[in-house]
């Protein structure tokens, strides 16, 4: 069946392709694309690609803190983990439905998940090994999100743009709960400042790669900013990420595990280690310590979920009839 743009945000028949000089002058008029205006085709593949991997990563993400559910420490913090989980489902939710407003259904976007056609972000193939890895994937990988999405919402392509405004506001919810966790363990026994260590250390420099490759070495990344899509470069945006984490890190009183980070008053910045770019590429391939665990878990919930879509689509079609029956 030939995808058209129609679901919740109204949009009609694909929209027409124009050439790059006009698609140029559109943005520099307002600045916003949306999904009745003509694009490029490369500019719509572009955004297809980046928001599926996006709400690819956020459905993932759901996996490694979900292992923890059942296992808080509490029933104040069970609560808010299932909350902070259940946002993330709802946050592939908006992503996948502003990849439908280009033309793309769902259903394929899953497939091509499953089948390995499409990435999903490097962070959530590494494992959740104590509880304190919950709070260090709030703090620094919903860190690292925030610092990433909050241009995003300028993004050019309004529905991706709309998107974001949302789920920035509820990762910022979901760092500081994981800012309280380190926080609390950091001030509590040594045993419990040692897990909330040993988390940080794991967990520091997987959150750098999330910001992708380094710029010399992105190849959508020059693209993607004279498109409006990307605002900053993969390593300003990583740059940014440290100077922000590293007063953070020294309130909560744990050390991050790398001894160049000091900071450099000519450059105003922090300066840190090197990012070992090789780990990044191989998980990307599908190398990482939990990849293989990860998909195999997403597969399955989703045949599992066979019966939910069987039983939505005869309740549409019933609907549909009923409405039909009474024009
Ligand atoms: N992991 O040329 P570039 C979250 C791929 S959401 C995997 O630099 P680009 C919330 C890249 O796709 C986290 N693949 O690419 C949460 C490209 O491959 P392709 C996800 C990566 O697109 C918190 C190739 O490498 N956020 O955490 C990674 O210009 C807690 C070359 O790279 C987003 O997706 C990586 N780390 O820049 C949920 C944000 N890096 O497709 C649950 C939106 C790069 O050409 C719990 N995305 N690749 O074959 C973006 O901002 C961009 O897509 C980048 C990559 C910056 C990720």
């Amino acid at each position: 069946m030939p995808h058209v743009y129609g679901n919740d945000f109204g949009a009609p028949e694909r929209a027409p392709e124009l050439t790059d000089e006009a698609f140029a002058a559109l943005l520099a008029d307002d600045g916003r694309v949306e999904p009745r205006d003509p694009m490029p085709e490369g500019y719509r593949r572009t955004l297809v690609r980046q928001i599926a991997q996006h709400a690819h990563s956020e459905i993932i993400g759901m996996q490694p803190e979900g292992n923890w559910i059942s296992r808080a420490p509490s029933l104040r913090r069970k609560a808010i983990l299932m909350a902070k989980v259940q946002d993330e489902a709802g946050h592939g939710l908006y992503l996948y439905a502003a990849a439908e407003t280009l033309g793309v259904d769902r259903a394929d976007l899953l497939d091509q998940l499953h089948t390995g056609r499409q990435k999903y972000s490097s962070i959530f193939n590494y494992p959740t090994l104590s509880w304190a890895d919950v709070g260090a994937i709030g703090w620094l990988v919903d860190g690292a999100a925030i610092v990433n999405q909050v241009p995003l919402c300028r993004c050019s392509y309004g529905p991706y743009a709309r998107a974001m405004v949302r789920v920035c506001k509820e990762e910022s919810f979901h760092q500081r709960q994981g800012f309280e966790i380190l926080h609390t363990l950091s001030h509590g026994t040594p045993a419990q400042k040692a897990m909330a260590q040993d988390a940080v250390d794991r967990y520091w420099w997987p959150s750098l790669m999330m910001f992708g490759p380094p710029d010399d070495d992105s190849p959508n990344s020059a693209q993607s900013m004279a498109w409006g899509i990307k605002r900053f470069s993969n390593d300003d945006l990583r740059q940014r990420f440290v100077d922000m984490t590293v007063p953070q890190a020294e309130v909560l009183g744990l050390t991050l595990p790398d001894p160049e980070i000091r900071w450099n008053e000519e450059r105003g910045h922090y300066d840190f280690g090197t990012v070992d770019f090789t780990e990044l590429f191989e998980v990307i391939k599908g190398n990482g310590p939990c990849n293989r665990d990860r998909m195999a878990h997403r597969v399955a919930a989703h045949e599992d979920g066979a019966w939910v879509r069987e039983a939505a689509d005869a309740y549409a079609a019933k609907q549909v009839a009923r409405t039909e029956g009474a024009a």
